[in-house]
C-alpha cells in the first residue's frame, strides 16, 4: 500500500453492508480486508485469511477504471502450509493470443521479467484452456512445497511484478473514445463474471464462510462490479457452459485441462496450439 501510495492518492472503500460484521464459522480463522479506489484505479481489493498452523491466503487485485486499458494485477496466493498454489500476472484485459497491438503494448518491455521468473518459479502443471485464455505471457503459474527460500523468492515476484504494473498505470493515458472505454469495460466485465462463477478459491470460501457469506464475498467484494459494469450473463460470455436445461454447468472447465508447460516462448509468442 505505501509503494501504491507513492504514485496515487488511495481513498479507503467501506466494506458492504453485509460483510461489515462477517465472521469465519471456525474461531481459529482469521481475516483481513482492504479495499481503495484512486483515480486510474475502479477497485484495488485484497483479502489475507489465516488458518492457524494450517492454510494462509492471498487474494490481491488492482482492475482499472475503464477509461483505462491497463492489465488487471492478480495475486492469488493459496499456501496450504506444504503445498503452495500461486497465480502471479498482469492478467491482460484483452486477448493477447490473437490482438498483438495489446501484447505489444503492455508486454513487450516486460518479458524479461516474466523470464527471471520463469526458472526460479516453473510451470505449475496443467492448466485449463479456459484459464490461460486470462493469463499474459508473463504469468507466473506455480506450485511449490514451502520453503523459506521459495518464498523469498515469491515475495520478490510479487513486488517486481507489482511496481512493473504501478509503473504502467503512471504513464497510462485516459482514453476518450466512448467505443474504446465500452471496450475496455466490457472486458473487465467479462473477466469479473468468469471470475465470481469459478474461482478456483470458492469451494475454500463457502468451507470457511458458508455458502451465503461466501457468494456475498465473492460478488460484492473480491470482484465487485459484476453486477454493475455490465448486463451480460456468464452464459452470454460462456455459452458452452450450458447445460441442456439452460442451467450452469458446475464444472470448471467444459475445454479440459491442457497446456502441461508453459505455452509462451521468450518473445512473448503463444505456442500452446501445439499442446492444446
Ligand atoms: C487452484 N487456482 C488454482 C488453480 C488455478 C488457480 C489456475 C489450478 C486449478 C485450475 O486449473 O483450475 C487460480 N485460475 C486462477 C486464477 C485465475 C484462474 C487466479 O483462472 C484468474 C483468471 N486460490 C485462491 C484463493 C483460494 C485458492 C483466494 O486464489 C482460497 C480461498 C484456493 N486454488 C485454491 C485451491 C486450489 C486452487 C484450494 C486447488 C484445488 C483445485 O484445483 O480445485
Amino acid at each position: 500500500m505505501e509503494e501504491t501510495q507513492r504514485g496515487t492518492h488511495l481513498v479507503s472503500l467501506p466494506l458492504p453492508e453485509k460483510l461489515r460484521c462477517m465472521k469465519a464459522k471456525d474461531d481459529n480463522v482469521a481475516f483481513h480486508t482492504l479495499s481503495f479506489q484512486a483515480p486510474k484505479i475502479r477497485l484495488l481489493r485484497s483479502l489475507v485469511i489465516e488458518e492457524r498452523h494450517k492454510m494462509q491466503v492471498l487474494d490481491f487485485a488492482v482492475f482499472p477504471k475503464p477509461e483505462f486499458d491497463l492489465p488487471i494485477f492478480c495475486a492469488n496466493f493459496f499456501s496450504s502450509g506444504q503445498l503452495n498454489i500461486i497465480v502471479l500476472d498482469l492478467n491482460p484485459l484483452h486477448d493477447v493470443i490473437t490482438q498483438m497491438v495489446y501484447k505489444e503494448k503492455y508486454y513487450k518491455k516486460l518479458l524479461p521479467l516474466g523470464e527471471k521468473y520463469c526458472e526460479l518459479l516453473p510451470w505449475g502443471g496443467k492448466l485449463t484452456g479456459e484459464s490461460i485464455r486470462f493469463f499474459s505471457p508473463i504469468v507466473i503459474w506455480t506450485k511449490f512445497t514451502s520453503s523459506q527460500s521459495k518464498h523469498d523468492i515469491l515475495y520478490s515476484a510479487f513486488q517486481d511484478y507489482y511496481k512493473a504494473w504501478l509503473e504502467l498505470m503512471d504513464q497510462a493515458t485516459e482514453e476518450t473514445d466512448a467505443l474504446q472505454i465500452l471496450h475496455n469495460r466490457e472486458a473487465q466485465h467479462k473477466y469479473l463474471t468468469w471470475r465470481a462463477e469459478k474461482d478456483p478459491g470458492y469451494p475454500v470460501l463457502k468451507k470457511l464462510f458458508g455458502d451465503n457469506l461466501a457468494k456475498e464475498i465473492t460478488r460484492s467484494f473480491l470482484f465487485d462490479g459484476v453486477a454493475s459494469l455490465g448486463d451480460k450473463s456468464f452464459l452470454d460470455y460462456f455459452p458452452g457452459y450450458e447445460c441442456e436445461d439452460g442451467t450452469i454447468n458446475n464444472k470448471r472447465t467444459v475445454v479440459g485441462k491442457s497446456f502441461q508447460t508453459r505455452p509462451w516462448n521468450t518473445t512473448g509468442d503463444f505456442i500452446g496450439y501445439e499442446f492444446g
